[in-house]
């Protein structure tokens, strides 16, 4: 075995989607630049690469409408695969958004029997996901969305969406399985305007679910960044809620189209304080890069790209932890009032705090404005950390 500290093993959790690595290349404005890659080729590549699992939406497996002696097939020889390679599949999820039928959503497409197809549709890839050990099951609304005001009324839509995840809960009671529900928003793209757009909307969303237990978020980096917000701070609002079922790993040069750029690529400090925050926050779920390899490249960029992703984490949970350790952070940190934020701001209780003179009429004012809170030095702590320069 490899003592390098920078060696993916499966120890680290991390996990690919079947979709990342096979991704082809087509875009809006191109053909697909890379052949199709075999799931039971990506789950060798990946083992051999350090990782510890994949994931799939049904069609990833199973070409959509496969006959049944072909999904029996496909399934007979992924799970060979697995086995072979060691490699689990903790994660799955349904694509509900290639197929033209989805064209107006799934769960709240307008047309009642495309959103009953959507369920069942969903229904069966759950049981072939607990089939192959999954435990979360990812639920990405790319479709359910708009592009214009009077096509989609929201509140209506949401009450759909609600039925949705509370029959599919109330399914996954009744089978008895051990499987929970991660949300994935996402601002826009395919659809002008998705609902659910950001962690905090799903968030409240899941407040109103039958079983709010038993449905969490995965969010997504690059989504988040294209509505402009701090990917940092919505997991670490995810965390406090206990709502961090699943995290999908990638990168994102701001507020433009869905890059998924490979891990550590495009907002790099942002992923320096995610690596931070994960690490230290003790999460305990799987480490899942949601990336796309650029069409610009071959087979073998493919791989060097999946490594890379690997390879940039542990490079800044490295960094993160050297961060953590030098006294002279821990100072600044100090010197940031950081250990004075931990502490409750009315231990005295609201009586205790009317009674105190010293909060308001003895209160310094002008002293309290004029303390700089020294925020620049432990920035560029930070900064030295992430540059190897410390
Ligand atoms: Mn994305």
């Amino acid at each position: 075995m490899t003592s390098d500290p920078l060696a993916p093993t499966p120890a680290h959790r991390f996990t690919f989607g079947l979709w990342t690595v096979g991704w082809q290349g087509r875009d809006p404005f191109g053909d697909a630049t890379r052949p199709a890659l075999d799931p039971v080729e990506s789950v060798h590549r990946l083992a051999a690469l350090g990782a510890y699992g994949v994931t799939f939406h049904d069609d990833d497996l199973i070409p959509f409408a496969s006959g049944d002696a072909a999904r029996e097939q496909a399934v007979k020889r992924f799970r060979t695969a697995l086995d072979t390679a060691g490699l689990k599949v903790p994660m799955a999820t349904t694509n509900l958004f290639t197929h033209p039928v989805f064209k107006d959503g799934a769960f709240t497409a307008n047309d009642r029997g495309v959103r009953r197809y959507a369920l069942r549709k969903t229904i069966r890839n759950i049981d072939l996901a607990v089939e192959l050990g999954a435990s979360v099951y990812v639920a990405w609304g790319g479709r359910e969305g708009a592009e214009s005001g009077a096509a989609k009324d929201v509140r209506t839509a949401l009450d759909r969406l609600k039925e949705a995840f509370d029959l599919l809960g109330e399914y996954v009671e009744e089978q008895g399985y051990d499987l929970r529900f991660a949300i994935e928003p996402k601002p826009n793209e395919p659809r002008g305007d998705i609902l659910l757009p950001t962690i905090g909307h799903a968030l409240a969303f899941i407040d109103a679910l039958e079983r709010p237990e038993r449905v969490g978020l995965n969010p997504e980096v690059g989504h988040e960044q294209m509505a402009g917000l701090n990917f940092p701070h919505g997991i670490a609002q995810a965390l406090w809620h206990g709502k961090l079922f699943h995290i999908d790993l990638n990168g994102q040069s701001g507020i433009k189209y869905d890059q998924d750029l490979r891990f550590g690529a495009g907002d790099l400090r942002q992923a320096f304080w995610l690596v931070d925050l994960l690490e230290s926050a003790g999460y305990e779920g799987p480490r899942h890069f949601d990336f796309k390899p650029p069409r610009t490249e071959d087979g073998e960029g493919v791989w060097a790209s999946a490594a890379a992703c690997m390879r940039n984490y542990l490079l800044l949970a490295q960094r993160a932890r050297a961060f953590r350790s030098d006294p002279e952070v821990q100072a600044a940190l100090a010197a940031s009032r950081l250990p004075e934020l931990a502490l409750p701001t009315a231990e005295d209780g609201l009586a205790g705090l009317l009674a105190d003179r010293s909060a308001f009429e003895g209160f310094d004012v002008d002293a309290a404005a004029r303390r700089g809170m020294a925020f620049e030095q432990l920035d560029q702590l930070a900064l030295e950390h992430l540059l190897g320069a410390r």
